[in-house]
């Protein structure tokens, strides 16, 4: 299975674990990168040393290239952004917001930069400002989630850019590679199905919270914020819902969410604990080695097309 993501990323799968903020620790980035994909270490909120010592461990994990995800809500984007450069990263995923202001520096400093898009607007706009790739995230993702669905968006930002997409949302097993492939994708980003590893750090409680979740139970709280969230249905969430439907001020709603997704990560609180989490959670019914997640993704893809080409 190799597309020109391989080669642009110098990887043996091109298959990117989600840069999930809490989540995704060297340790999971670490097995990701040994087994072929591309493993993220998540900055989210955390200052410039958290994420520097994240860094520093996984380069005593794994020799295979790896990246980190910032997220550009944070107040410690610059610094983590100026860290980077300097211990030379392979990769910076970004998500939350636009990058533009730092990609010259990242790009001086060797670093393959590639925003996560939520719009063809948005996706046009980073071609333009020199990104290398971008991932083109549907709603189904878990998380901070933009409007347009993956079958929607990823084919609208294949004809609009001339860089490589990836995409993201929603896919979890081999029918979801060959889906997002059909659509033009060279690659995918998984960040559920790889929550639910043996090797991912976050509380047993809230993997098994997720492994447990069916269709229906990965639920958007925070519309009327602007930033909505995208989590497995729970205390929280109904309480999410019911300060929204109180007319409760962006300030008050924020207030109630804060701390929540530590509080799911580390504490594995799954009542009141943010659980983050995508559609396809519903798809993702164990826990097993990142190794295991890879080798099945790249193993079903020859059944998913005989299945196809028995058809056509
Ligand atoms: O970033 C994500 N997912 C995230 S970030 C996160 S931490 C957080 N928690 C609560 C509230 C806010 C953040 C948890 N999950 N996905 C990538 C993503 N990026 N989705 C949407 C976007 C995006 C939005 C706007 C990317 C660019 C953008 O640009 C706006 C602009 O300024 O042009």
């Amino acid at each position: 299975m190799k597309t020109d993501l391989c080669k642009l990323l110098n990887i043996e799968y091109p298959i990117i674990q989600g840069g999930m903020a809490w989540v995704a620790t060297a340790p999971l980035a670490a097995t990701v990168s040994n087994a072929g994909g591309l493993g993220i270490i998540a900055a989210g909120n955390a200052p410039a040393d958290y994420v520097l010592e994240q860094v520093r461990k996984a380069k005593t994990l794994t020799n295979k290239p790896f990246g980190v995800n910032v997220m550009l809500l944070s107040p410690f984007a610059g610094e983590v952004m100026k860290m980077l450069c300097e211990e030379k990263v392979a990769v910076v995923t970004t998500g939350a917001g636009n990058p533009g202001k730092y990609i010259a520096s990242l790009k001086e400093a060797g670093i393959k930069v590639i925003p996560v898009v939520p719009s063809v607007t948005i996706a046009k706009k980073m071609e333009r400002d020199g990104a290398d790739a971008v991932i083109a995230e549907g709603t189904e993702s878990g998380g901070h989630i933009g409007e347009l669905t993956t079958m929607a968006l990823v084919p609208q930002v294949v004809d609009a850019v001339n860089i490589p997409v990836i995409a993201a949302g929603g896919i979890a097993d081999s029918r979801g590679v060959v889906a997002a492939l059909a659509l033009g994708a060279v690659g995918v980003q998984l960040g559920t199905r790889f929550l639910c590893s043996e090797e991912c750090t976050a509380h047993e409680n809230y993997k098994n919270a997720v492994v447990e979740a069916k269709d229906r139970d990965a639920v958007v709280t925070g519309r009327s914020t602007g930033h909505p969230v995208r989590g497995i249905k729970n205390k929280l969430t109904r309480g999410f819902d019911k300060l929204e439907k109180e007319g409760a001020s962006v300030e008050e709603i924020e207030k109630f969410g804060a701390g929540a997704l530590r509080n799911a990560v580390v504490d594995g609180d799954v009542e009141m604990g943010a659980l983050m989490a995508g559609q396809s959670a519903g798809l993702v019914c164990d826990i097993k080695p990142c190794e295991e997640i890879i080798n099945d993704l790249v193993g079903g893809l020859g059944e998913v097309l005989k299945r196809i080409d028995s058809i056509i």
